[in-house]
């Protein structure tokens, strides 16, 4: 017996929803089986700053970029390579940069956390 719905058959479905249960799990594992040939850079933000405030990495590699926070909830944000993520306190993020294209991108906080907020600038240079 068979039905269907929008058109798509049980079979279908039946992958459509096996697809959607697996896909987190993929991406946690992207996550977590990181390049062993990718170079680590850690970065801090705190008010009102981003530490390091010149961050170097290379056109041709792989770069996992760890950015926690020392205090409140900031965004690690990198509008000319369409990066941005939040930054929970406890909670580092992982940004993972596959042979950015060269260049010297600015770094802002993308949330606002206080009066100094706008202060908070790093720069990001693909050499
Ligand atoms: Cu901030």
């Amino acid at each position: 017996m068979e039905f269907s719905l929008c058109g798509l058959t049980f079979i279908d479905m039946k992958k459509c929803l096996c697809v959607l249960f697996f896909l987190p799990f993929g991406i946690l594992g992207c996550r977590k089986s990181s390049d062993p040939n990718a170079e680590h850079i850690k970065v801090v933000m705190k008010k009102y700053s981003i530490n390091p405030a010149m961050i170097h990495v290379k056109a041709g590699k792989t770069t996992e970029i760890e950015v926690s926070t020392a205090d409140v909830q900031h965004g690690f944000d990198v509008p000319g390579l369409n990066i941005k993520e939040p930054v929970r306190a406890g909670q580092p993020t992982i940004i993972t940069l596959k042979s950015p294209p060269k260049g010297d991108y600015k770094v802002v906080c993308g949330i606002i956390c206080g009066p100094h907020h706008d202060d908070m600038i790093a720069r990001l240079i693909v050499e």
